[in-house]
């Protein structure tokens, strides 16, 4: 996809990225950047003091947001602008961005994001509410306060809808509900799916959904959430381009994602910690794709005064089982049932509608044709970056 597939003109198109720093958010920074737009990253630095607190780093050994963007500019001539803001707290530095930025698009990724942190102590619970909440509805009622009308791209979560479908396909965001009134008229409505979180992380991304229907109904905001799946893979075109630039990868048991958990302990000759019985399903998205997505939603927006747009964004569904199969016969690693330390459905089964991004022209790829790939580019970082996974705490005092 070219920058002018997303934007016409696209050295004119402001972009801002709230949580720039993360693992999503460095990447979609660089990407838009190589579309030619202006880019300005908003972080707090939150995920990094997280890690000092717990004890945990990225396997890739990733730079300061200072030196990072130094390097983009040093390589390509273009400057990313960075402030640190915290968004949930200082309402009035987040006044004074949007003022200066001008955005056409925002994206924001400003959120805690691990359901384990939120549920291993009442601190991570209350930090996750807190943060999340706070950080999505100031966005929104600076929006609103400026008067500016970007195009607003929150990242929500598949677990908003939780795991127990019963055989349904999770619909985009709304579902048909059928109720009746007194006179046994038959009423139909069209409704948000109706929240079935499974950790506290989970939860917020449920309040925020409400939050920006209401901003998108009430103040006519022009708004899509994306529901995406439980994200892996490091690199991407940009980020691959120079060491400065690499992206984080996270591996702990707190922040690392479950295909890049076992991809670490294949290489390092450890079992792959399938947790419980391992019939858990979820859907699973590879970075590069998490671009492609947010491109192609970007390029899309919704008319001022349409309801919010929700977008599943994954690339396919599978059991833990099955991915942990796929690994090990890769890498000949073993498999080791382990207790689950969370709180959540074993066996259940997961099927969603995705069909939105894919007419859009995303094509997934998929763990069948790009995991060998991952496992040599992984192998090239192991070797640059040699680590030992940390495991910090490992059952939940909260599940
Ligand atoms: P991340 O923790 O790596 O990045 C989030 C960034 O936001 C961090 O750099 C953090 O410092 C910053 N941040 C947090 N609170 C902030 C605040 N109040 N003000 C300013 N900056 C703040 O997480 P990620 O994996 O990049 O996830 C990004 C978004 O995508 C999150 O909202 C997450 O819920 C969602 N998501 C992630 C995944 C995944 O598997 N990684 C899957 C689905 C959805
Ligand atoms: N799991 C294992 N072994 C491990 C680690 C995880 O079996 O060593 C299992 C978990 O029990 C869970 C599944 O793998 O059933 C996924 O866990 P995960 O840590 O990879 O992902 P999850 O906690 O679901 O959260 C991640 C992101 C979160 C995002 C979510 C998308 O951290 O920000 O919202 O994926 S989704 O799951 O679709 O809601």
């Amino acid at each position: 996809m070219q920058g002018s597939d997303v934007f016409p003109n696209t050295s004119s198109t402001s972009v801002v990225i709230f949580g720039g720093d993360g693992f999503c958010g460095w990447p979609t920074a660089l990407r838009f950047a190589a579309f030619g737009a202006k880019v300005t990253i908003i972080d707090n630095g939150a995920r990094r003091g997280i890690d000092t607190a717990l004890g945990t780093a990225s396997l890739t050994k990733i730079q300061s947001l200072s030196d990072r963007v130094a390097a983009w500019a040093e390589m390509t001539g273009d400057q990313i602008a960075i402030q640190k803001i915290d968004i949930a707290q200082d309402y009035a530095a987040l006044l004074n961005v949007l003022r200066d930025a001008q955005p056409d698009i925002v994206v924001h990724f400003a959120e805690q994001r691990s359901a384990p942190y939120s549920m291993m102590s009442s601190e991570g619970a209350r930090h996750s509410v807190d943060n999340n909440i706070r950080a999505t509805h100031n966005l929104l009622a600076a929006l609103v306060e400026t008067g500016i009308d970007p195009h607003l791209l929150h990242i929500g979560t598949i677990g908003v809808y939780g795991y127990g479908g019963a055989g349904l396909r999770l619909p985009e965001g709304y579902i048909r509900v059928t109720a009746h009134g007194a006179d046994g008229r038959a009423v139909e409505k069209e409704i948000l799916y109706p929240g079935e979180p499974e950790s506290v992380y989970h939860l917020t991304k449920v309040l925020d959904q409400q939050l920006l229907a209401f901003y998108a109904r009430h103040y006519q905001l022009r708004i899509t959430d994306l529901h995406q799946g439980v994200v892996w893979g490091t690199q991407t075109a940009e980020t691959q381009r120079d060491l400065r630039l690499v992206n984080r990868f996270d591996h702990d048991a707190i922040y690392g994602t479950v295909v890049n958990r076992f991809l670490v302990q294949a290489f390092e000759g450890r079992p792959l910690t399938v947790y419980g019985n391992g019939h858990q399903n979820r859907a699973f998205i590879h970075i590069e794709d998490v671009l492609s997505c947010i491109s192609l939603a970007a390029a899309t927006p919704p008319g001022r005064g349409e309801p919010l747009r929700v977008l599943n964004q994954f690339s396919e569904i599978s059991s833990i089982n099955a991915l942990a199969k796929r690994i090990a016969d890769l890498t000949g690693a073993d498999i080791a049932h382990v207790d689950n330390p969370r709180q959540e459905p074993e066996g259940s089964e997961l099927d969603a509608d995705h069909t939105t991004l894919r007419g859009l022209g995303f094509t997934p790829r998929l763990f069948a044709d790009t995991l060998s790939t991952e496992i040599s580019s992984l192998a090239k970082v192991l070797k640059q970056a040699p680590t030992e996974v940390s495991e910090p705490p490992g059952r939940h005092a909260l599940s």
